[in-house]
């Protein structure tokens, strides 16, 4: 930190004179310090693995970078490498296939649980063993953790604010961070502002020209020029660079990985920027080159845009283009899509977007699933992959601390698919001694039979085990952001998980339970993060039961980001009559698209383990969503969204044409 700037060229006094005050005040310098999210020289930062899965595996097989290297699941690919991908390689082909491009391609294939093992392991026949085996992905988790630990070790500890966003992705909101640098390296920021004044312009930066290294800038809008004098938020985001582009080289260094970053003012830009140059390249996306940068794009591609709002906006204005949609005013936004969510595109358009970045450090609850192609009809199958669910979670547990009684999980539940029915069971973990894997199993085994008992069960198309409700064990608290709520609020909260669960019973309930609805305008408020856009549609947010079927929504219980089924049949297929789109086209050549990111899939199969992954993403995305409380407006839009591009089970897929049931409260709980 403490290095002279050697980025920065000092300024000609003629181009000082010429313009002696920033446009930036004392005030916006120091909002930087709070994290302020409207803050104009904010710097955040996107950063997302190359490749993830294919890295993890280079790493442990010890490969060399430039070997054709593609992660399989079954037949299908989930992951490739750059230089697999040179070869035409890509997820949307099956493994036979690749070979045909790269006879030299390593496929391996992602490690399995399998019945009678008590761990999961790399097995050399996991491709033919779909009906016996369930995917791991305890070791991309692992390397996902080891990562994460070398990006905190590289920030101040007391100046980071990381959110993990997804398995290979983090935000990092390094405004805390810059304004400490800047004040070291720019001594006249430091005073007090002139009279006290906070509203006083800075003065300008002392330089002229600013050194961006190796990073990809992306060119400026019409009405500047390179030759303009930098200003703050310039030299802001260049600090934000140097930051960045030292932890990619520490993660690198340190575990072999490369990835790509994005550096711009918030969430929005930076994960646009990371996406821009792949692999190993960060990009800077200065206040300045917003307009230009976002011109080209499509808005389906923005974060949030995926799904079905950015689907309804396009319908609505009958295009995708930023370009086209810059064009509609505020207040037709509002007329036609409401009044928070015309407010909240009209910004997106524009590259504003006050979202926080939000550390999540613990996990909030664990799910082990699978969906079974061909389903099975007994007793003894389902009970065999309850051992293996348990075995799954119960081995994450104990690197949560459980043996220690560090953390422990309140809830378990089990969710069962029948056809287009899911039923689920939920009950209490016995608090008071230790929790071992067969006491998990015996309630998981309780649960069962309790559903079971209800008849005409079989077949069973998905099972799925999740615990919840987790508890710091010692003190029992609640988490920090309980505390960040008063009274009634932090109950609420408090609440709210479990009355979800409850909520989701479907089928004849059981004498016990008592069903509990969740009202939207309460409890469920405080569930929606700032961040969160808008939706469109009606006020009811509370998953639904349907006559014997829910809608799928599995509440905020997955694990996220670290959850251990991001892929395949690990996951649970959301239930056929909740879905609200159809999001698998197939097209003449038998090419089927993925309606949710356009991606091209040559298989149902392979269209399946792809929608179900980004079944899993959304389910972590609602748990972000659901999880974060602190000073949000009520907004009841997103209290409990359903995911956007949920593909319909199996069952649904084969018939396109069928027209989805459309539940009270869905269209606003889906959007990407
Ligand atoms: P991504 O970050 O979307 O992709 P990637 O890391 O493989 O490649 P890129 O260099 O373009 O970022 O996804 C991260 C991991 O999530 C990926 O390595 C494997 C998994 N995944 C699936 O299992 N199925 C999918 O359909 C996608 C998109 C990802
Ligand atoms: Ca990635
Ligand atoms: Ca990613």
């Amino acid at each position: 930190m403490s290095s002279p700037p050697q980025s920065f060229q000092g300024s000609s006094p003629a181009a000082a004179l010429a313009r002696r005050r920033s446009q930036f005040t004392y005030r916006n310098l120091s909002q930087m310090a709070s994290y302020n999210t409207s803050c104009p020289l904010r710097v955040v930062a996107h950063v997302d693995l190359d490749c993830f899965y294919a890295q993890a595996e280079m790493v442990r097989l010890g490969v060399a970078e430039d070997q054709p290297l593609a992660v399989q699941q079954w037949q299908g690919l989930i992951a490739v490498n750059y230089p697999a991908r040179a070869f035409g390689i890509g997820r949307m082909c099956t493994a036979t296939e690749a070979k045909k491009l790269c006879p030299s391609l390593i496929a391996q294939h992602v490690a399995t649980w399998r019945e009678g093992d008590d761990t999961w392991a790399y097995r050399p026949d996991a491709a033919d063993s779909i009906a016996t085996d369930k995917v791991s992905l305890d070791p991309y988790r692992l390397e996902s953790r080891r990562i994460l630990a070398v990006i905190k070790e590289h920030l101040p500890a007391h100046l980071q604010k990381v959110e993990k966003a997804g398995i290979d992705e983090v935000f990092l909101d390094l405004s805390a961070h810059v304004h400490a640098v800047l004040l070291e390296r720019f001594p006249e920021l430091a005073g007090p502002p002139p009279d006290g004044d906070p509203s006083a312009q800075l003065p300008i930066p002392p330089i002229s020209a600013l050194d961006w290294q190796a990073d990809a800038l992306v060119d400026l809008d019409d009405e500047h020029g390179e030759f303009d004098d930098p200003d703050w938020d310039d030299v802001a985001i260049l600090v934000g660079s140097e930051i960045v582009r030292n932890i990619r080289a520490a993660i690198r260094d340190k575990l072999r990985y490369t990835c790509a970053g994005g550096i711009a003012r918030n969430k929005l830009l930076s994960k646009l920027g990371s996406a821009h140059k792949k692999p190993n390249q960060q990009t800077v996306i200065r206040n300045r080159a917003v307009r230009h940068f976002l011109s080209g794009f499509k808005f389906t591609k923005f974060r949030n845009l995926g799904g079905k709002l950015g689907e309804q906006v396009s319908q609505t204005f009958n295009t995708e283009s930023v370009q086209d949609l810059l064009a509609v005013s505020a207040e037709q936004l509002k007329l036609k899509l409401g009044d928070d969510t015309g407010v909240w595109v009209y910004n997106t358009m524009r590259g504003i977007d006050t979202s926080e970045v939000n550390p999540r450090t613990q996990i909030k609850s664990m799910l082990s699933a699978k969906s079974f192609r061909p389903s099975i009809s007994t007793v003894e199958q389902a009970t065999r992959w309850l051992r293996i669910f348990v075995a799954d979670i119960f081995a994450r547990l104990v690197e949560e601390g459980v043996l220690e009684n560090k953390r422990r999980p309140k809830t378990i539940n089990l969710h069962y698919r029948h056809g287009s029915q899911t039923r689920s069971r939920q009950s209490v973990i016995p608090q008071g001694r230790s929790l071992d894997e067969e006491t998990l199993y015996g309630l998981a085994r309780t649960l069962m039979n309790q559903i079971i008992q209800e008849g005409q069960v079989w077949p069973c198309s998905n099972l799925s085990l999740s615990v919840g409700g987790f508890e710091d064990a010692i003190s029992g608290n609640m988490g920090i952001d309980s505390f960040l709520l008063k009274g009634d609020e932090a109950q609420a909260r408090a609440l709210a998980p479990r009355a979800r669960l409850e909520d989701e019973v479907s089928g004849p309930s059981h004498p016990a339970e008592k069903r509990r609805r969740v009202d939207d305008g309460g409890i469920q408020r405080f569930f929606t993060k700032r961040e969160t856009p808008p939706s469109l549609g009606s006020s009811d947010a509370v998953a639904k039961d349907n006559g014997g079927e829910t809608l799928g929504s599995r509440g905020p219980d997955a694990e996220s980001g670290t959850t251990a089924d991001l892929n395949g049949s690990s996951v649970p297929v959301p239930d056929e009559g909740s879905a609200t789109q159809a999001n698998d086209q197939e097209t003449g050549a038998g090419v089927h698209l993925c309606a949710q990111c356009g991606a091209r899939m040559e298989s149902p199969d392979a269209l399946q383990s792809h929608q179900d992954w980004h079944f899993a993403k959304e389910l972590q995305e609602r748990e972000e969503r659901g999880t974060l409380v602190f000073g949000n407006q009520p907004s009841a839009s997103a209290a409990s969204p359903q995911p956007g591009g949920r593909k319909p089970g199996p069952a649904a897929s084969k018939r396109p044409g069928r027209p989805k049931k459309t539940e009270r409260g869905q269209q606003k709980l889906s959007f990407g």
